[in-house]
């Protein structure tokens, strides 16, 4: 039967500095750094092991028109290693690599074709003399493409049994996206192609299963919290008369989750280490070979409420929950822990007795439920506000900030009012 399989995947951005991310310690910058590289040799290992035809890669290999000398040396060594056991690489370059950004004293291996940025143009893979698909695309030429490239593609004159497009850009609404090379579904589904080869969107999404797939793949290695959960590339085998049938390969080195943990009952803080190991083991498809990079959100009612509201110690606690979990083969990194907890002390039982704290609760109340009330006071601390900045800040905040600020500060407020007691 007439069949192939390859390997699909986008958006490598190889290189990536982690700008924001360098006030971090320096071994875990260098990890960072180096796994979008891994991340990369995965997908490599994984075309070998799983003896693919070729493996497509649909643009942004790099994450910058100036890519290092280093960075490009090395992605060529890993193509080798696939042109060596005679398997193809076909790519595109995006809008973070454009083609006139290459290096054209690097030499491509044997066995890997880069698209042309001029036009849409095919290649014709062939397996033992038999001509199987024709694998068509095209590159950027810079950076910012705001053509319908998806246009003009077209089956070659005389088609291969099997058609594929590959292309960087963006179907439908673009989310955070630039909207670069855009075009919607009803472009390409009379086209009679296989199966579109989609980059661009770091978020995967199989857009359309069959006539024709509509795959991306999302970036294989995540790159800040905006790209958590899980990340890899598409195993793809299709044969002719059949649907496409696609398998998503999990490739990362390290996660980024942001955790919800409610520790309501927890009035130790020597337990949280236990719960944030249960929190990390629930995440969807907890993987226990993958790195973890977090950001906690601590809620529920909890004798710990006024220890975590102090924030030196909530730093020591992170400190200290890093320094433990560096050396381990799989690192656990917490990069911060936001604390939304609540006194553990009965509210409505406070509320209905009398005395200080039950007027305080009531007056609280007040502003809680009536929001007009609520502008009125936020406008009259703002008057009191010397500091411009200040000032600037508390105008921007949303109702919702507001009200979020009002519940912080009536709970700090009473369990100071009760430790006291
Ligand atoms: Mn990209």
């Amino acid at each position: 039967m007439l069949k192939i399989k390859f390997i699909h995947t986008a958006d490598l951005h190889l290189d990536t500095p982690f700008k924001g991310l360098s006030s971090w310690n320096a071994d875990l910058s260098k990890k960072l750094k180096d796994a979008t590289f891994k991340s990369f040799k995965n997908i490599i290992d994984l075309c070998i092991n799983k003896k693919v035809d070729f493996l497509i890669i649909s643009g942004d290999i790099f994450d910058s028109e100036n890519k290092s000398l280093a960075a490009q040396l090395k992605f060529v060594t890993e193509l080798k290693r696939l042109s060596d056991k005679g398997i193809a690489t076909y790519f595109t370059c995006g809008n973070h690599d454009p083609l006139k950004s290459w290096l054209d004293t690097i030499k491509l291996p044997e066995n890997v074709y880069r698209f042309d940025s001029s036009k849409v143009k095919f290649w014709t893979f062939k397996k033992e003399d038999k001509v199987i698909a024709d694998i068509h695309g095209i590159s950027f030429n810079d950076k910012d493409i705001k053509e319908n490239l998806a246009a003009d593609f077209k089956l070659a004159p005389n088609p291969a049994p099997i058609s594929i497009a590959v292309l960087h850009g963006t179907i439908g609404i673009p989310g955070p996206h630039e909207n670069y090379a855009p075009f919607k579904l009803k472009d390409v589904v009379n086209k009679r192609f296989d199966y579109w080869a989609m980059g661009h969107i770091h978020k995967r999404q199989v857009v359309n299963s069959s006539n024709p797939a509509i795959i991306y793949p999302g970036n294989p290695q995540g790159r800040d919290f905006g790209e958590s959960g899980e990340k890899g590339c598409y195993l793809v085998e299709i044969s002719k008369g059949n649907d496409p049938g696609s398998e998503f390969i999990p490739t990362q080195l390290i996660r980024f989750e942001d955790l919800t943990i409610d520790i309501t009952g927890v009035d130790q803080i020597e337990l949280l280490q236990g719960k944030i190991k249960e929190a990390i083991e629930r995440v969807e498809n907890y993987d226990e070979n993958a790195n973890y990079i977090l950001r906690i959100t601590l809620r529920g009612r909890t004798g710990l409420h006024s220890s975590l509201n102090d924030q030196v110690q909530v730093e020591e606690l992170v400190q200290h929950y890093n320094e433990e979990h560096q050396d381990k083969q799989n690192f656990i990194w917490i990069d911060k822990i936001y604390v939304n907890t609540q006194p553990d002390i009965g509210i409505e039982k406070i509320k209905k007795g009398v005395g200080f704290s039950s007027e305080i609760l009531k007056s609280f109340d007040v502003y809680l439920e009536d929001n007009k009330k609520l502008i009125e006071l936020i406008k009259t601390i703002e008057e009191d506000f010397v500091n411009a900045q200040a000032k600037r800040e508390i105008a921007e905040f949303t109702g919702d900030i507001h009200k979020e600020m009002l519940e912080k500060a009536k709970m700090l407020l009473l369990d100071k009012l009760i430790k006291e007691e």
